[in-house]
């Protein structure tokens, strides 16, 4: 094997390795060829990017985040000014300075059946949720740590970090893990 292919070849082995997150859930009020899609977002909630989608088939989905990190126009210095997550609310602080990038689900119906969004296919946000609590799935370049009100904290961890948030009378941040199904309810 020459130096050429054995570098490409060890990236894919490492990403390989990453755990990379998987979403399972059910949709209640899918019409036909809805997809699940998960957006890298902008501070202000806009959709930039598709990084994963797939079909909902008999009211269910398994949705595989990837390992990579998000495209350079999606990662944001994270600042206790632009910090936007569900569930912060000022004061907020922020450890250490880190490139941040959020990640939203959408459902969308594949008009054209090609496998991914396209501009014409309109974008409804939605919320996977775990009881009544949210998924939360954000990307960093380093580990920080993330404080705010009402016992909101978070510690992530370079690279991408699931979260389950539950807004009551305090904020509970919890790891999400792969064995918790999610529920998606698409609005009228
Ligand atoms: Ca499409």
């Amino acid at each position: 094997m020459n130096r050429r292919l054995l570098v490409p070849f060890l990236l894919t082995l490492t990403a390989g390795q990453a755990a990379a997150l998987t979403v399972t859930g059910t949709v209640e009020g899918a019409g036909a060829d809805t997809r699940i899609s998960g957006f890298v977002v902008t501070p202000f909630g806009q959709p930039l990017q598709e990084v994963v989608s797939v079909p909902v088939e008999g009211g269910r989905f398994r949705l595989e985040l990837p390992a990579t990190a998000p495209t350079a126009r999606a990662q944001v210095n994270l600042t206790p000014q632009n910090v936007s997550w569900p569930g912060v609310i000022d004061p907020v602080a922020v450890s250490a300075p880190v490139q941040s990038a959020e990640l939203k689900f959408f459902a969308y119906q594949d008009q054209n059946q090609n496998g991914r969004h396209d501009d014409a296919e309109t974008l409804r946000e939605v919320a996977p949720n775990v009881g009544k609590a949210t998924l939360f799935v954000v990307w960093v370049n380093a580990d920080v740590k993330v404080t705010a009100n009402k016992g909101y904290e978070a510690a992530l961890k370079r690279g991408w970090n699931a979260y389950i948030v539950d807004v009551g009378r305090a904020v509970k941040v919890t790891p999400f893990t792969d064995d918790r199904a999610v529920s998606v309810r698409m609005g009228r």
